[in-house]
């Protein structure tokens, strides 16, 4: 049996139907008025013929596109007038793959917290061996990392719990991660006095993301002196460094210190003392905003910022610890065993990368799939199904769904319907012929 169904014009408001359904002895015609809209008009053909006697089909065929000769001009004068005087402007809401008429349009699944649970790695950790660490400012207390203590351990997917969301900064509950100290790395001959300790920490989305919103890293302790942000959009082959954060950039970077978002400039890498400082001494926050980077709305679809905000992986680089400007003047336990890093969140917002062609992206952690829409299909919806290759796969844009389209191959099977439909195609290429052999 093959049964064609419908075909409709984007951003018009005319949609028509061909449906047919072929068995062994006979067509029989099958109209289903839920896809069409009661303000619709359409263009019906009624298949009488055999498809197993070939001479009859042709002709009745023939014959029948003879009697619907004017309906067809008709339709063509008023698809005309519809395309000239109907085409949408972008609303840009991405609420939904289609319209209440079943246009396509534009879809985007909902933010996420993109480091939730995340694979994440960290080149060094406190606890093992157990070891002391002390505050920084005064008052200081004097405390102790032990990996194999429930209470006292600080482990990487402590900055990923999001055990801080509900109850954020809680003494009872929050959970950070934490380095050694600058005594303990120095001891174990890993840093020295003005090489401090380093410290790589990578996310891993385990697919394609993009960062819509931003990233935002909270410090369980003083903000360290300098550090950057890098992310990776091919699983980590590749990294492009997003801002530099320092205390003075001249000094840690030899950058200037600009303003950390330049809207003039969007995708410059700067350097920023925006986000450095030894206040707050808990919980200040060092932030790089995607989303103020681009219009709202419309915006998220430029071309540019798609690719900037497309991330597999994110990497945090802390290159100089919080410290109270002592570290080069005294060198024992008491003043650099304050000196260290601890992270106690980090919030990535963002969307799975479906090409603007599905509205949800689910599974597990790690597992995430868009669910395509726009006869699309893929891990990201970057092909077009079977039979839907009318036209070359395109990404959706602020205005366009650029939904897949299917296969004219229908000439295969009506040689005397194709002439008709390709006139239609050829005047609308958003017309959508869906084939389903079943
Ligand atoms: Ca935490």
């Amino acid at each position: 049996m093959i049964k064609l169904t419908y075909s409709h014009l984007e951003n018009s408001l005319i949609q028509y139907q061909i449906i047919a359904y072929h068995t062994t002895n006979s067509w029989l015609h099958y109209f289903n008025s839920t896809r069409i809209s009661s303000l619709s008009p359409y263009v019906y053909f009624k298949l009488l013929a055999g498809y197993d006697n070939q001479t009859r089909f042709l002709s009745k065929m023939s014959f029948k596109l003879k009697l619907y000769r004017l309906v067809e001009l008709l339709f063509i004068q008023l698809l005309l007038y519809v395309l000239n005087v109907s085409i949408d402007a972008a609303d840009c809401s991405f609420n939904g793959c289609y319209d209440s008429q079943r246009r396509p349009r534009p879809c985007i699944s909902s933010p996420v917290n993109m480091a939730y649970k995340r694979n994440i790695s960290v080149t060094n950790t406190c606890g093992r061996p157990a070891s002391g660490f002390c505050e920084l400012g005064p008052g200081q207390q004097c405390f102790e990392c032990d990996a194999n203590s429930t209470t006292k351990r600080h482990p990487p997917e402590y900055m990923v719990d999001n055990k801080e969301f509900n109850n954020p900064y809680s003494v009872q509950t929050v959970t950070w991660w934490q380095s050694q100290t600058w005594w303990e790395t120095n001891n174990l001959g890993l840093t020295s006095r003005f090489n401090p300790l380093k410290v790589n920490i990578t996310l891993s989305f385990g697919r394609t993301f993009h960062i819509s919103g931003g990233i935002t890293v909270r410090f369980y302790n003083e903000r360290p002196r300098a550090l950057f942000l890098e992310k990776s959009k091919d699983f980590g082959k590749t990294w492009i460094t997003l801002q530099y954060f320092a205390f003075k950039c001249p000094d840690y970077f030899n950058m200037p210190g600009v303003a950390a978002v330049l809207t003039n400039y969007p995708f410059n890498v700067t350097c920023t003392e925006d986000y450095s400082g030894q206040y707050p001494p808990r919980y200040g926050k060092v932030e790089y905003r995607f989303d103020a980077r681009y219009e709202p709305g419309c915006g998220y679809f430029d071309q540019d910022m798609q690719n900037f905000m497309l991330a597999t992986n994110v990497r945090i680089r802390l290159v100089y610890p919080p410290t109270d400007g002592l570290e080069n003047m005294f060198q024992d336990e008491h003043i650099l065993n304050k000196y260290y890093y601890a992270i106690s969140d980090i919030v990535i917002t963002g969307r799975c990368n479906c090409n603007g062609h599905a509205k949800y992206c689910t599974g597990p952690v790690m597992e995430e799939t868009c669910e395509c829409e726009h006869d699309t299909m893929g891990d990201d919806c970057e092909m077009c199904k079977p039979l839907f290759n009318n036209r070359p796969w395109m990404p959706a844009n602020a205005s366009h769904a650029n939904e897949c389209q299917g296969s004219i191959s229908i000439i295969k099977f009506f040689p005397c319907f194709s002439e008709l439909l390709l006139r239609y195609i050829n005047l609308a290429n958003s017309i959508r012929i869906i084939i389903e052999n079943i």
